[in-house]
């Protein structure tokens, strides 16, 4: 296998996922922050989800990628393609191919916060791109985009819906921040998963083959392997629930007794009521309307608008 050039920014992991574990563990309504399902498990664990058949954000996307790759290349004409949160990369190939295609493309930038799911993508592409200079960046996507490399213009790639994990604030601080590293000119293309009903929503959020109840508890099992807690994940239940308010799927891990959970290495002792919840995710469903606005308050003008044919997901392709 190839290796591939990967850089790191992520410095002390326990001491973040302590921090947040103490912030979120002891507020009212307990929570965590998605980012810590992926570790090498939860990775794969993701991979997995993205086959089952409720689960049909990755083929709508997919879809819309297939259609529309050679767009993307002839109107952006990108020298570099960056890939925030890329995981696999699976998809992306569809984008690198019609890049390489057009005869512009000389870098892909991917970046994660799980080494081994960047390690094992990175070194792929770059056996199945030759001529791609590949640089792996393990890193958080809310903090570290000022190091990205490549040369102008970029693409930056933020695909699967995963801007949907952001709360509604956090998500226009993120794309401002994005704005702020590109220049004039330069790129964003974003999936959006849509509004859609509630029933097909919940479902894609809790298959039948529980994968994504697997996926849910596994940032339990981190929290042990970090920081030696205690908690026994099944004791707990994963529910998906569409908040029709915000239109967001909240998932949750719902305490089925009482239990007291010690967690050493955050110096917590952690007390849940029966039926209590810690909020593990929250994946907002977007509308045409509200992300175009959203892009252009950061400074973004939507160029593009693409759905799959059930109208299920959207990809936008934003200039700066
Ligand atoms: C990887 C963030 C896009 O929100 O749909 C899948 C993660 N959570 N099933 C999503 C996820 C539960 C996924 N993203």
């Amino acid at each position: 296998m190839t290796e591939a050039d990967l850089q790191s920014h992520r410095t002390d992991v326990a001491a973040e996922l302590r921090a947040d574990v103490r912030t979120g563990l002891t507020a009212a309504q307990k929570w965590l922050p998605p980012k810590w399902f992926y570790d090498a498990e939860g990775s794969e664990l993701f991979e997995k989800i993205t086959a089952v058949p409720e689960y049909y954000p990755t083929r709508s996307e997919r879809a819309v990628l297939a259609d529309r790759a050679g767009e993307v290349a002839g109107l952006t004409g990108a020298h570099t393609l960056v890939e925030l949160g890329s995981g696999s990369s699976e998809k992306t190939r569809l984008l690198l191919d019609a890049l390489t295609a057009h005869g512009t493309l000389e870098a892909f930038v991917p970046m994660d916060v799980s080494e081994s799911a960047l390690a094992a993508a990175a070194a792929a592409i770059s056996a199945e791109y030759p001529a791609l200079d590949v640089r792996g960046v393990v890193g958080d996507f809310t903090r570290d985009l000022r190091l990205l490399p490549g040369t102008a213009p970029r693409v930056v790639a933020f695909l699967g819906g995963t801007i949907g994990n952001f709360l509604p604030t956090e998500r226009a601080g993120f794309l401002r921040s994005v704005r702020e590293v590109l220049a004039e000119g330069e790129w964003l293309l974003l999936g959006t998963d849509l509004v859609k009903d509630s029933a097909t929503l919940e479902r894609a959020y809790d298959d039948a083959a529980g994968v994504t109840a697997a996926f849910n508890r596994n940032v339990l099992r981190v929290i042990n392997a970090q920081l030696g807690a205690d908690f026994d994940p099944d004791t707990f239940d994963h529910v998906a629930h569409w908040d029709a308010g915000h239109e967001w799927i909240e998932m949750r891990l719902r305490a089925r007794r009482a239990t007291t959970v010690r967690i050493p290495g955050a110096d917590l002792v952690v007390e849940f009521a029966e039926g209590e919840h810690i909020r593990t995710e929250v994946s907002a469903k977007f509308r045409r309307e509200g992300i175009t606005a959203e892009l252009a308050a950061a400074g973004f003008a939507v160029q593009r608008w693409w759905t799959d044919s059930q109208h299920r997901f959207g990809v936008s392709l934003a200039r700066s």
